[in-house]
C-alpha cells in the first residue's frame, strides 16, 4: 500500500475499503463505517512502514519497553498527523460529505492504564518513532481497559469499558508469534553429563497471541510497535466433555482467559493477588521468550544480547523478566550462573514512578513459589548471591536485611530491580534525588554509578499542534515550525514576551479554547459555564497525596466568605476537577462525592451565581485531557512536597499556557526553572520541611489558629448539600498529607492568581513564558536521555 500521494487516491482507497472490508457503498456507510475505513488505511499503512523501518535498523540495537499499562488515547488524529495526511483525509472524506472531526469521535479511548505512569510509556513510543529509535512495547491486551465512571448522587460507581469493538481495527493478530506460558508445577532436577538439568513437569500452560499496534513518528521518521498479548486456552478436557461435565471442560480455560480479561484499576497502591501476579508473569514470560529466541535467531549467540536489546523495566510491575531470562539461560542453554547473571544485568534498566511506601511491590513468597515455581528458585538463588554481595561490600548487617529481595516471606521487587539492572532512575530531578538519599540510599552506597535521573516529557506533537491548533497556529507564524521536531525551539517565542499584539492574540486564543470546551459541555453534559470566567483545573488520578481536599477546601472557604459579603468583588472563577478513584479506595471516593456536593451547593446558590461555580467532570481520560488542557488556565499541582513523583500533566498544561499552582514537588521544581520562579504561583512546604515537620505534626494546631480553616471544618462537620462526611472530617483530624498545614499559603497564593488575572498582558505574558519554557518537557528529550544515558545506543 502507498501512502495516498493526492485526494482522488486516499478517495479510491476509502471505496475500496469500504465494499470489501465494511460491505457497504458510500452512500451507505456511516461515520462509523468511515472511521473504521480510514482507521484500516492507517493501520496497513504504518504496518508497512514498520517493517521496512524495522529492515533497515536490523543491526541496530532495539528497545524493548515491558510495561502493564499503556494509556494510547485515540490513533486516528495521531497518525494522520504524523504522516502529514490531516489535511488530505479531511478534503476526501468531504467529498462524500463526511466530516474527519466526528470520526475522531468515534472512536474509543483505549484505557490500557491507569493514569501518569501508562501515559507517559504511550509518549514515548510516539517520541522514540520520531527519533528514528526501533522500539518495541510490550503489555496485556486488556479486553476491558481502565472503568468506566459513573457517578451516582457523586459515589464513583465503575462500569465495564468495552473498547475492543472500535478499537480493533487498529490491532494485527499475529498467532504464528504466539507464545507458552507456564504456571505451577514441579521442577524436577537431575544432573547429566557434568550438566545440570531443570524441567518443570506437570504445569498449567497458557498461550499467549500477539496483537500489534504501530506508532507512527513524525514525517514517519520511525514507527515503533506495539505489541499486546492476549491470553488463550483452546484445548478442551476431554475426558469431562465426554462425561457430560460441560462447565468443567471449559472452566480451566475460562480461568486461563481470565489473565488478560481486563487492567487493575488501582495506580500508585498494586494489590497482592494472585490474578495480577499471573498478569505479570504472563507478560514477561511471552515477551521475553520472544526477544531471546528472535535474538538467537538473528545473531545466534547470546552471549551478544546486551548489545542488540535493551530491555526497560516500567516500574516493578514487569520485574519477573529479570528471572525470567536467568531461567532461559540457564535451563535452555546451559550458562553457568556468573554468565547468565552477567548478560541480564547488562540487559535490563529500570525506571521507579512512585516513593508511596504502600506502592512498593511485595509478593507473598509463598504465592510465588506455588504459582512460578522455577521462578522461585531463581529469586532464591539471586537473592542468596546478592545478600553476599552486599555483604562483602559493607559488612554491614542491617544494610544487607534492607537490600534483600527476600525477608520475612515476602519477596520485594525494587530490591530486585536494584539488584539487577544496571542502571535505575527517577523520573524527575527532586523525585531522583530521593530515591537516592532515601529509598535506595543503601544501594546507592555500594553501586553509586547505577543511579540517575531522566525527568519525564509528554508527546508534545499530540498535546500541542493535535490538542491545541490554534496555539500551534500562532506559533507556526511566529517563530517557524521547527518547534514541531525540536521543543526547545518554542524559546523562541520568549522574543514576543513585551509584545502586546502577540499577548492579545495568546489571550484570544485561550478564550476561544474556553469556549469551545464550555460549548461541548453544554452539548454533552447539559452544564452552563461561564467562559469569561478563570478555568481552573484539576485533573489526575483521585490520591490523597495530590490533595484534590486541598483544593475542595479552599473552595469552600472562597464561598464562605463570599457568602459572608456578597458584594464583595470576586474575579469569577470555575473549578474543573476530573479523576477516577482506585474502586476499593473508599476515602478518594468520599472526596469525590464531596466535591460533587460543593458543585451543588455553590452552582445552585443564586448568592454567587456567575462568580463561582464547580464541576467535577465524569469519566476522565486522555481525550478529555486533550479537549480541557487547551481550555486551562491555572494547572492545580498541588501535592505533598516530596510524594507526587514527577506528574505528567503539569507539562501538558503548562504547554498550553496554563499557569502552574503548585508546590515544589515533582517535576514542579524543573517547570519553575524552566518558566522562571515568578511565572508559576508557588505555595507551601518543601520537601525537607515535610520531612522535618511530620513527626511532630498536630493538625488541630492549624484548626484553633486559623479562623479561616476552622469555618471550613466546622461547616464540613454539619453536612455539605444536606450530605454527611464523616470520614473526610475524620481525615482531616488525623491529615496524613498535611492539608491544614499548606492551607494559609495555599490561600495566598489562589489570592495572587487571582490578582494576577486582572492584568491580562501580565497574565498573558506569564502564560507565554510557560509555554515557551516547555519545550524541555518534550518526550524526544526524554527518550534521547534513555538512548545515550541509559540504553547504550
Ligand atoms: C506515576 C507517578 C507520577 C509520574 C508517573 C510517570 C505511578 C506508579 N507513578 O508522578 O505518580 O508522573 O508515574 O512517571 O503511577
Amino acid at each position: 500500500m502507498q501512502l495516498p500521494q493526492n485526494k482522488e487516491q486516499l478517495k479510491e482507497q476509502l471505496v475500496t475499503r469500504l465494499s470489501r472490508f465494511l460491505g457497504v457503498t458510500p452512500r451507505d456507510a456511516d461515520d462509523v463505517h468511515y472511521y473504521k475505513a480510514l482507521a484500516g488505511i492507517m493501520r496497513d499503512l504504518t504496518g508497512e512502514m514498520r517493517a521496512s523501518f524495522s529492515q533497515n535498523k536490523r543491526e541496530a540495537k532495539r528497545v524493548y519497553y515491558l510495561s502493564m499499562e499503556f494509556l494510547m488515547g485515540r490513533s486516528l488524529k495521531n497518525t494522520l498527523f504524523s504522516l502529514g495526511l490531516t489535511e488530505l483525509a479531511g478534503e476526501a472524506l468531504s467529498d462524500f460529505g463526511v466530516k474527519l472531526e466526528k470520526l475522531y469521535d468515534c472512536e474509543p479511548d483505549p484505557g490500557l492504564g491507569n493514569g501518569g505512569l501508562g501515559r507517559l510509556a504511550a509518549c514515548y513510543l510516539d517520541a522514540l518513532a520520531t527519533q528514528g529509535i526501533p522500539a518495541t512495547g510490550y503489555s496485556i491486551l486488556y479486553e476491558f481497559g481502565i472503568f468506566r465512571q459513573n457517578l451516582v448522587e457523586g459515589w464513583q460507581t465503575e462500569l465495564p469499558d468495552f473498547w475492543l469493538p472500535g478499537g480493533k481495527v487498529w490491532l494485527v493478530e499475529h498467532d504464528d508469534q504466539s507464545q507458552t506460558v507456564s504456571f505451577e508445577g514441579q521442577v524436577e532436577e537431575s544432573w547429566m553429563d557434568g550438566y545440570h538439568q531443570v524441567r518443570l513437569t506437570g504445569a498449567k500452560t497458557v498461550t499467549a497471541v500477539p496483537f500489534d499496534m504501530m506508532v507512527a513518528g513524525m514525517d514517519g521518521r520511525g514507527v515503533s510497535r506495539l505489541r499486546l498479548w492476549s491470553a488463550k486456552k483452546q484445548d478442551i478436557d476431554m475426558q469431562s466433555f465426554i462425561k457430560g461435565n460441560y462447565l468443567a471442560s471449559v472452566e480451566e480455560n475460562a480461568m486461563a482467559e481470565m489473565i488478560s480479561k481486563g487492567l487493575y484499576p488501582t495506580d500508585d497502591h498494586p494489590e497482592g493477588k494472585a490474578l495480577r501476579l499471573r498478569q505479570q508473569y504472563f507478560l514477561v514470560s511471552a515477551t521475553i521468550q520472544e526477544i531471546f529466541h528472535r535474538h538467537l535467531r538473528d545473531h545466534r549467540s547470546a552471549d551478544t544480547l546486551p548489545d542488540y536489546a535493551a530491555i526497560h523495566i516500567n516500574d516493578t510491575h514487569p520485574t519477573m523478566a529479570v528471572p525470567e531470562l536467568m531461567r532461559l539461560l540457564l535451563d535452555e542453554c546451559g550458562y553457568g550462573w556468573e554468565a547468565a547473571w552477567d548478560i541480564v544485568t547488562r540487559t535490563f534498566a529500570y525506571t521507579n514512578h512512585t516513593m508511596m511506601p504502600e506502592a512498593l511491590e511485595k509478593w507473598p513468597e509463598d504465592l510465588v513459589a506455588r504459582l512460578l515455581p522455577r521462578i522461585h528458585q531463581i529469586i532464591k538463588e539471586i537473592d542468596n548471591r546478592f545478600r553476599n554481595e552486599m555483604w562483602n561490600a559493607t559488612y554491614n548487617e542491617e544494610k544487607v536485611a534492607r537490600t534483600a529481595i527476600i525477608a520475612e516471606g515476602k519477596i520485594y521487587m525494587a530490591n530486585l530491580c536494584c539488584a539487577a539492572c544496571h542502571s535505575v532512575n527517577g523520573v524527575s530531578a527532586l523525585h531522583s534525588d530521593l530515591i537516592q538519599k532515601e529509598l535506595f540510599a543503601d544501594f546507592v552506597s555500594v553501586f553509586p554509578g547505577k543511579f540517575g535521573n531522566v525527568t519525564n516529557g509528554i508527546a508534545h506533537r499530540r498535546w500541542l499542534c493535535q490538542a491545541n491548533p490554534r496555539l500551534a497556529a500562532l506559533l507556526k507564524e511566529l517563530i517557524g515550525d521547527q518547534f514541531i521536531y525540536d521543543g526547545d525551539e518554542l524559546l523562541k517565542l520568549r522574543a514576543y514576551q513585551d509584545d502586546p499584539q502577540v499577548l492579545d492574540a495568546l489571550g484570544q486564543i485561550k478564550l476561544a479554547n474556553k469556549k469551545e470546551f464550555a460549548d461541548r459541555l453544554r452539548k454533552q453534559n447539559n452544564r452552563n459555564v461561564n467562559p469569561e470566567s478563570i478555568f481552573d483545573v484539576q485533573i489526575k488520578r483521585l490520591h490523597e497525596y495530590k490533595r484534590q481536599h486541598l483544593n475542595a477546601f479552599s473552595i469552600l472557604a472562597e464561598y464562605l466568605a463570599l457568602k459572608e459579603d456578597p458584594a464583595r468583588f470576586v474575579q469569577p472563577h470555575t473549578w474543573f476537577f476530573a479523576a477516577k478513584a482506585a474502586p476499593g479506595y473508599f476515602i478518594a471516593k468520599q472526596i469525590i462525592r464531596f466535591i460533587t456536593a460543593l458543585g451543588d451547593l455553590i452552582n445552585h446558590d443564586p448568592d454567587v451565581r456567575g462568580r463561582l461555580q464547580v464541576h467535577f467532570l465524569e469519566n476522565y481520560g486522555v481525550t478529555m485531557a486533550e479537549q480541557l488542557a487547551p481550555a486551562a488556565e491555572i494547572s492545580e499541582q498541588i501535592s505533598l512536597a516530596s510524594t507526587e513523583a514527577s506528574g505528567t500533566g503539569n507539562m501538558k498544561l503548562m504547554l498550553s499556557g496554563a499557569v502552574t499552582l503548585g508546590t515544589l514537588d515533582g517535576a514542579n521544581v524543573e517547570i519553575a526553572e524552566a518558566a522562571g520562579e515568578e511565572n508559576i504561583l508557588l505555595f507551601g512546604l518543601r520537601a525537607e520541611e515535610v520531612k522535618r515537620l511530620r513527626p511532630g505534626y498536630v493538625p488541630m494546631e492549624y484548626y484553633q489558629n486559623n479562623a479561616e480553616i476552622r469555618r471550613v471544618i466546622d461547616f464540613i462537620n454539619h453536612g455539605v448539600a444536606g450530605k454527611e462526611f464523616r470520614e473526610i472530617w475524620n481525615t482531616i483530624h488525623w491529615d496524613p498529607y498535611m492539608v491544614l498545614a499548606d492551607f494559609a499559603d495555599y490561600r495566598f497564593a489562589q489570592h495572587t492568581a487571582a490578582e494576577l488575572y486582572q492584568a491580562p498582558r501580565q497574565w498573558n505574558k506569564i502564560s507565554l513564558m510557560n509555554i515557551s519554557g516547555a519545550g524541555r518537557f518534550a518526550a524526544d528529550r526524554a527518550v534521547l536521555e534513555y538512548a545515550k544515558g541509559i540504553w547504550g545506543m
